[in-house]
């Protein structure tokens, strides 16, 4: 049981709020932009290597001033150092969040029911870095004396998109000779695709799976297991081809993963908030460990910059409070996460996962129904390649659609003027969207007057411009952290448990129902509702025609 809370929408930072919101809605960033000429360079924060512009919102001083007072009036302050201090705020899962301690530098005590973690996490990462190398070195030798030239990860939600967006973000800096890909789907095809054109003999599978249990990962890792006995033939070749990151050393022993191949991580690191925990283990054989290291130092300079720097210029908290002015404020109902470099192309589907599954959230801390919005939608793809299909209705569509524009001023392919049409594009997108274009400026244009109105922008669209010097691992590990803890501020403005998911469950467990009954050829009595027995018998009747 927990203590019942005060309610957010009686608080008198939210209801200034929404007394100010109601009469802000008049103002144009035009406008907003014509009176302040410095607007741009003082709504801006500067931090560990990390420019945001947040001027593009439909902001005021004053709005930054109430939802500062909102921060502090929600008690974000002590939330944050109880988060740090290891306190169980996951409340449902009566568990400590301690995703900062994977990072926390050899020297810094974190405390866990009495027992100092950071030891333990540095315990395994120099038992991963040992690894790692001896992979990347040939030095590991598959079970016919062949060095691993192929990795597969097999794993899904945390212990998948992490992994992957890592690896594709930090491609640049991978051993090109090595293969990595990423198994998650239960789907046959995944796997099928992934191994059909590799060699057994020189192929590595990592079950990452912190339950040892989930479905979908050990189904993949059997068929696994089965495709390289094919080639293998000997079961003592899965203690040279298979190693598991897991929390569940009895399951990972189950399956006959030798538990010396076995890289541990604790119930305090949520799946969503675990690419730098031993789930990191394909990265670290992409990156070598030396980066991997970096990648944790530039996440931990995000922490402690969150951990210490006043609100006012502390950017996960800005950049949270943003998303709740305009999701609770404005009625944004989705941000779009818009990478202008290539290798973050899966960086929206991380976060979205980040985002959504933390604060998809429809009851408070004392299980009471929130009378607010809470977690906005996710999406994004890679600029440009955006401009090019949805971002029409982020410019003229009838939704407000928030964003979120991210850039690198330096590439790590510098090929003719390429980066410069890059990132003029990103910088003109964020301009396009405030400004707009007026019917003044599409009549001057010798538009037709019939045509006009579909040629005017009305602009007024809100985003924040993350600007990075060059996408390395610090940086990456700074971008990751800077969501986390922003997704972090806005929960618990919200008042809910960023950490718990208990929404993933009901599917999880009607789908294990519905198993039995597809393969079943006996007609009995289905017991779902009408549709869903009438797709089991459609599925069961294709199925039957088509094994004729
Ligand atoms: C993340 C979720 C979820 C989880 C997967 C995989 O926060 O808990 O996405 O990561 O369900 O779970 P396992 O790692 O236990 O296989």
């Amino acid at each position: 049981m927990t203590e019942s809370i005060p309610s957010l929408t009686e608080s008198s930072a939210w209801k200034a709020l929404e007394a100010h919101a109601a009469t802000n809605r008049a103002l144009h960033l035009r406008d907003l932009f014509a009176q302040d000429p410095t607007r741009g360079e003082r709504l801006k924060v500067e931090a560990a290597g990390v420019y945001l512009d947040y001027s593009k919102n439909r902001i005021t001083e004053e709005t930054v001033k109430l939802l500062l007072q909102l921060a502090e009036e929600s008690g974000l302050r002590s939330r944050i150092d109880a988060m740090f201090r290891g306190e169980k705020i996951n409340v449902t899962e009566k568990r400590a969040v301690l995703h900062v301690a994977l990072r926390a530098p050899i020297g810094d005590k974190i405390l866990v029911d009495g027992v100092d973690v950071v030891p333990l996490v540095h315990g395994v990462l120099d038992k991963m870095a040992v690894f790692a190398n001896s992979v990347r070195s040939g030095e590991w030798k598959g079970y016919t004396g062949k060095p691993i030239r192929n990795v597969i990860n097999i794993g899904i939600g945390g212990s998948d998109l992490g992994p992957v967006m890592a690896y594709e973000a930090l491609r640049h800096y991978s051993q090109r000779d090595l293969t990595f890909r990423f198994v998650s789907n239960v789907d046959g095809t995944d796997i099928a695709e992934a191994t059909r054109d590799l060699d057994a003999e020189e192929t590595l599978f990592i079950i990452s799976s912190k339950t040892f249990t989930t479905l979908e990962t050990m189904t993949n890792a059997h068929t696994a297991r089965a495709w390289a006995l094919e080639t293998l033939k000997h079961s003592g070749a899965i203690a040279k081809h298979f190693v598991a990151v897991s929390t569940n050393a009895e399951e990972v022993e189950h399956f006959g993963i030798d538990t010396a191949n076995m890289f541990g991580f604790w119930d305090w690191v949520g799946g969503r908030y675990s690419m730098d925990s031993a789930i990191g283990l394909s990265t670290m054989i992409a990156i070598g460990p030396d980066n991997f290291r970096r990648l944790l130092s530039g996440f931990h300079e995000m922490d402690a910059h969150f951990r210490n720097a006043p609100f006012e210029r502390n950017l996960p908290v800005l950049l949270g409070l943003l998303a709740i002015y305009n999701n609770n404020f404005l009625g944004a109902q989705s941000v779009a996460v818009l990478p202008y470099e290539q290798y973050l192309k899966r960086f929206p589907a991380y976060l979205q996962q980040l985002t959504m599954e933390s604060n998809g959230k429809h009851v408070t801390l004392d299980g009471t129904g929130v009378e607010y919005q809470t977690g906005p939608i996710y999406w994004g793809e890679p600029g440009t390649n955006g401009q090019h299909s949805f971002y029409q209705l982020i410019h003229q569509g009838t939704r407000l659609v928030p964003c979120d524009f991210i850039a690198f001023a330096q590439p790590l392919n510098s090929i003719g003027r390429h980066h410069d049409i890059l990132i003029a594009n990103v910088f003109a997108q964020a301009e396009a969207l405030a400004f707009g274009k007026t019917t003044q400026e599409v009549e001057a244009d010798g538009t037709p007057p019939w045509l006009a109105p579909h040629r005017i922008f009305d602009g007024n669209r809100p985003s924040n411009t993350i600007l990075l010097d060059r996408l390395t691992p610090a940086t990456l590990g700074k971008l990751v952290a800077l969501y986390e803890h922003s997704v972090f501020t806005q929960g618990a403005i919200w008042k809910i448990d960023s950490f718990d998911q208990w929404g993933v469950e009901l599917g999880k467990v009607l789908a294990q129902r519905i198993v039995p009954e597809l393969e079943s050829s006996k007609e009995e009595n289905l017991k779902h509702d009408s549709s869903t027995n009438a797709l089991i018998r459609q599925y069961r009747s294709i199925q039957k025609e088509g094994a004729k």
